[in-house]
Parts: structure tokens; sequence; C-alpha cells
């Protein structure tokens, strides 16, 4: 059966062109610093994101993990939002890699408030851990692909400046966010000390991610990657598909949010589904109203042809990116009808 597949932006295939500029790709030991598709994607990284450098490594969690590896030292805490990424799907690293304790913060759509963040922040005492860093994620995946313009995380990101503790985005997403704003992704970057991004969700390259921040920070991450077992050598062949689906992402990921509002439309019309959060990048998140319990309507919709995550207890997320048409999306909203 041919399916529709809204699991995630993660599961789109590299186009005939993208495989072309893979076979082509100029290679060489990036251990060394020698492949020139690795060097070139890291410099143009850091220039996209306004930061100094740019380190490539095979995941967002991983870059997420590095940040928080290099920001802090073990026994200190980490704040973060209580269904950010970092916290609930990096298979608890934070506290395995990084040797850090969580406090998290309950948000409203995946933000808390600055007043939550300022009584999180530890004074000095003895008995207490120190907080050394604080993290964000935009757009937020948990809260429907929300996107955070910059006045809204000034407030939080000002009261970090003022106690000195780093900040770090997970900005997985962050191309979606700037075309969301109609912003250039370094002035989201801006007020951060470091943020990760990936290439291979919703701009279409089959693997990797940037980690973004200071020259030291960078430097000192490329020794974190080694111990977590990502240097790589030839990897100049994954770069170049990074390199090539940096090019013209505007366009792209402006259609699938425009697929997605088309989708969650539909959906808001429905009576068994209603949407948890407005749609606002090409992530949706849809409350499930029945009865069923919601492993088995994410079945029934496979068997229909409709692929999509479960994500909670009686919610499914769909995901809009460059492999699905607006033809498929039509027969989405049909197979959604039927349950
Ligand atoms: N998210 C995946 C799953 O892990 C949930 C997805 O399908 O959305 N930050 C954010 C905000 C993410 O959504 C993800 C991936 C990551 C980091 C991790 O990236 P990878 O999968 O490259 O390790």
């Amino acid at each position: 059966m041919e399916f529709v597949d809204l699991r995630s932006d993660t599961i789109t295939r590299p186009t005939e062109e993208m495989r072309k500029i893979i076979a082509g790709a100029e290679v060489g030991d990036d251990v060394y610093g020698e492949d020139p598709s690795i060097n070139q994607l890291e410099k143009i990284a850091a220039e996209i994101m306004g930061k100094e450098a740019a380190l490539f490594v095979p995941s967002g969690t991983m870059a997420n993990q590095i940040a928080a590896m290099v920001h802090t030292n073990p026994g200190d805490e980490i704040v973060t939002e209580i269904t950010s990424h970092i916290f609930l799907y990096e298979a608890g690293g934070l506290a395995r890699l990084a040797g850090v304790q969580t406090h998290v913060l309950k948000g409203e759509r995946g933000l808390f408030s600055p007043e939550d963040l300022d009584g999180a922040i530890r004074g000095e005492n003895i008995h207490f851990p120190r907080t050394t860093l604080v993290t964000f994620e935009n757009t937020h995946n948990r809260a429907g692909g929300r996107v955070f313009s910059r006045e809204e995380l000034a407030p939080h990101l000002e009261i970090c400046k003022r106690v000195g503790i780093a900040t770090h985005l997970d900005g997985a997403r962050i191309f979606n966010a700037a075309v969301a704003l109609e912003l250039t992704p370094d002035f989201i970057a801006q007020d951060f000390d470091s943020l990760s991004f990936c290439l291979s969700k919703g701009l279409g390259a089959p693997v990797g991610s940037l980690l973004c921040g200071t020259t030291e920070f960078i430097q000192e991450g490329r020794r974190v990657r080694k111990i977590l077992g990502g240097g790589m050598r030839q990897a100049g062949i994954l770069a170049s598909a990074g390199l090539f689906a940096l090019d013209g992402f505007e366009e792209r990921l402006a259609r699938d949010h425009q697929l997605a509002r088309v989708l969650g439309g539909a959906i808001e019309k429905m009576d068994n589904f209603r949407l948890e959060f407005p749609v606002e990048s090409n992530i949706i998140v849809s409350r499930y109203l029945g009865d069923k319990p919601i492993l088995e309507v994410v079945a029934q919709l496979k068997e229909k042809g409709l692929l999509v995550n479960a994500f909670g207890p009686d919610s499914i997320r769909l995901v809009t990116h460059q492999d699905v048409t607006q033809e498929e999306i039509l027969r989405a909203e049909e197979i959604l009808e039927t349950i």
C-alpha cells in the first residue's frame, strides 16, 4: 500500500538532485580537519546563524548533548521546559552524559514564565547545585510546532544574562521558525550563547545537525563530540547534502506550512479530532475525542494508508514535509474523517 507518511519531517528521502551532489562531494578526513565539504558547511552554518563557529554532528540529539556537556559541569543544574525535546526525548542523556540534574518548569504551550525561571535559578549556597544552563526550543515540537518571536523570549534571556547563566536554543526546526516569522535565522539565534539545528528535518537532508556558538565553545564541542564517538571521517558526503538542503529552504518550508494549515483547517471541522494547538509551522498536534485507545486509532489509520505518531494518551502528531503532496494531504483528511 502507498502510505501518506506524516509521522515526521525526518522521514524525507534525498532527491535525485541531492543524490548527484552526494556522489560528487569532495571529501577528506574530518578528524584531521581536512574535509572540504564539512569545512564549508560549518563556515556557512556559522554565518547563517550569526555565530563565530559551527560543528557538524550526526544528530540533533548529539548537538544538544554536546551543548549541555560544554556549558555545564557534572552536578550542575539545567533549567528546561517540561515538554522540551532535551528533557523528554533524549534518553536521559543530560543525567548520563552531562551528569547534571534537570529542573523542569511547567510551561504554557512550551514556554515557562520569566517569574518561574527567576524562581528556579539557585542562589549561592553550599547546599544547592549551580544553575549553569537554560535551554529553549524554537519551533517547539511538543507544543505543536509553536513559533516563538524574539520578543516572547526576551524577558527570559534577559534574566539569564543578568545572572550570568548560559543559554542554548534547540533550534532543530529554527528554519521553520524563521519562515513563519519572515525573519532570517540569525535574528532568532542572536540572543543565545549556542544553538543546534537539524539538516535532516524539514530541510530534507538524510543525516546531520550543526551546533553553533563561539570559537572557544565549538573547539571544546569538537573534543566532546570525539568522546561521544562522533568524530567522523569522510562525512563530506553528508555535509554536501546539507549544503544543498540549505539552498532555497524558504519556499520549501513555506509550502510545508501551507499544507499544515490546510490539514489543520480540515481537522478543526471534524467530529472526532480537535486541534490541540493553533497550527503555526509544519507540526499538527490533534486530540482524538473518541473512546478508542490512541494506539488503536493509529493502527486503524495505518490500515487505511495514513501514518501518524501517537503523541500522548489521546493525541496524534501529523507533520508536513517535502515528500508529501497536496493530494496526499486531501487523502489524509479523508482517512481521518473515517475514524
Ligand atoms: N525529534 C523527532 C523525535 O525524536 C521526536 C521528531 O520526529 O520530531 N530537537 C527537537 C525539537 C526535535 O524535534 C528532535 C527530533 C531533536 C532535537 C533530535 O534530533 P535527532 O532526531 O536528529 O537526534
